[in-house]
């Protein structure tokens, strides 16, 4: 049974676009009601496909000059271990990844200030030089606006040399949450809101792609969240350049954050469902595995969620706060998961061009 008045119903039910209060209102629905709602539109986008990739998680370094209260994998963590990869040893972990079958890396390092600006190029031009195939998901907004600030040169710049290297797309870690305050506690000294939005802006502005992604389940609230999402909306609706949006599970283990209470299956899944039918202008949702755990991240395809993100390989920011996503999943795993739960796996490249149908 639904809780929510008749008109705001009718304009779920004619799928129109919702506002901050009628998005928040939507956590009053019961989660069958919500859940059906959200799968509509997933089944009208992508009928019963979910799609996955092979990929591999590049963590350069772990030495930060920012201190995220969440971030279990930084050097300031409770229990630190600093290191900072040479561009040799990532290049090796390139070609080990490459010959599992990884097509794309997903390349994210902490705020190092002992690498230069140059390693960077150095970095994404070697692996691009040695395996010109692969495809390069690199550089989160933080760090962009981290070199900026670091090397005194504008955003746009780093975005523009990103191209010259090789970077093919843009991750979408760093977002955690929009609202100010929230940030101020969780992140402060980080990037901004603002500058997070202006560099995918800016990076869509060049014709390239990237994803969005929002840590939950923290200090934030329901209002928080759903004006996150309407954040993301209102930019993609100038660019269109998100391919996904991806809401993290916040991971408690092993930092400094102190959070008391943590949501339940049902409010993930609602926050998923929420999703699906604010973004109407953002193609995926993916239920990141890594954090909500495979079998969750399955429910959540009947819930608005289309995707489940890849076999990961390694992962070492999530698993550092508790997550059992340290290893990786195998695609046959994926495949078999997918087929089980009553979907069709489609394994995608790193911008939703299908590759194989396993029907
Ligand atoms: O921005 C840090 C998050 C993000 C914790 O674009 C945590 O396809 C949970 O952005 N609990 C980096 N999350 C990872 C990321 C990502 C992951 C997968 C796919 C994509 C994509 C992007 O990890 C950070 C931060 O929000 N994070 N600590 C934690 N304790």
């Amino acid at each position: 049974m639904s809780s929510l008045p008749e008109t705001l119903m009718n304009r779920l039910h004619d799928h129109e676009r919702l506002t901050q209060n009628e998005g928040e209102a939507l956590y009053d629905l019961d989660l069958f009601t919500l859940g059906r709602e959200a799968d509509r539109r997933r089944v009208k986008k992508h009928g019963k496909k979910v799609f996955f990739n092979s990929n591999r998680h590049i963590n350069p370094t772990n030495i930060c000059q920012d201190i995220c209260k969440f971030c279990a994998f930084s050097s300031h963590r409770k229990n630190p271990n600093p290191y900072a990869m040479s561009i040799d040893e990532i290049l090796e972990i390139a070609k080990e990844s490459t010959a599992l079958g990884a097509r794309e890396l997903h390349v994210v390092s902490a705020h190092n200030p002992n690498y230069g600006y140059q390693w960077y190029g150095e970095m994404f031009k070697t692996i691009k030089e040695a395996l010109p195939h692969i495809h390069l998901k690199a550089m989160t907004a933080a760090e962009v606006d981290f070199l900026s600030r670091r090397f005194e040169k504008p955003y746009e710049q780093v975005l523009e040399d990103m191209l010259l290297w090789g970077v093919d797309s843009m991750p979408g870690g760093g977002a955690e949450i929009f609202d100010e305050e929230v940030r101020a506690r969780l992140c402060g000294g980080k990037v901004s809101s603002g500058r997070w939005l202006e560099i995918h802006g800016y990076w869509h502005s060049l014709g390239k792609q990237s994803n969005a992604t929002m840590l939950f389940g923290h200090i934030e609230n329901r209002t928080h969240r759903i004006d996150h999402m309407l954040r993301l909306r209102e930019l993609q609706d100038r660019y269109g350049g998100f391919n996904a949006f991806i809401p993290l599970l916040y991971q408690k283990e092993n930092n400094f954050l102190k959070v008391e209470r943590f949501p339940t299956g049902q409010e993930i899944l609602k926050t998923l469902a929420i999703s699906r039918i604010l973004l109407d202008n953002i193609p995926h949702i993916k239920a990141y595995w890594a954090t909500l755990g495979l079998n969750l991240a399955m429910v959540a395809q009947e819930f608005g969620a289309d995707d489940l993100d890849g076999t990961i390989q390694k992962e070492s920011i999530q698993s550092a706060a508790g997550s059992g996503s340290g290893h990786g999943v195998s695609k046959e795993e994926l495949i078999f998961q997918i087929k089980d739960a009553g979907f069709i796996p489609v394994e995608r490249d790193s911008l939703y061009n299908e590759i194989q149908i396993y029907a």
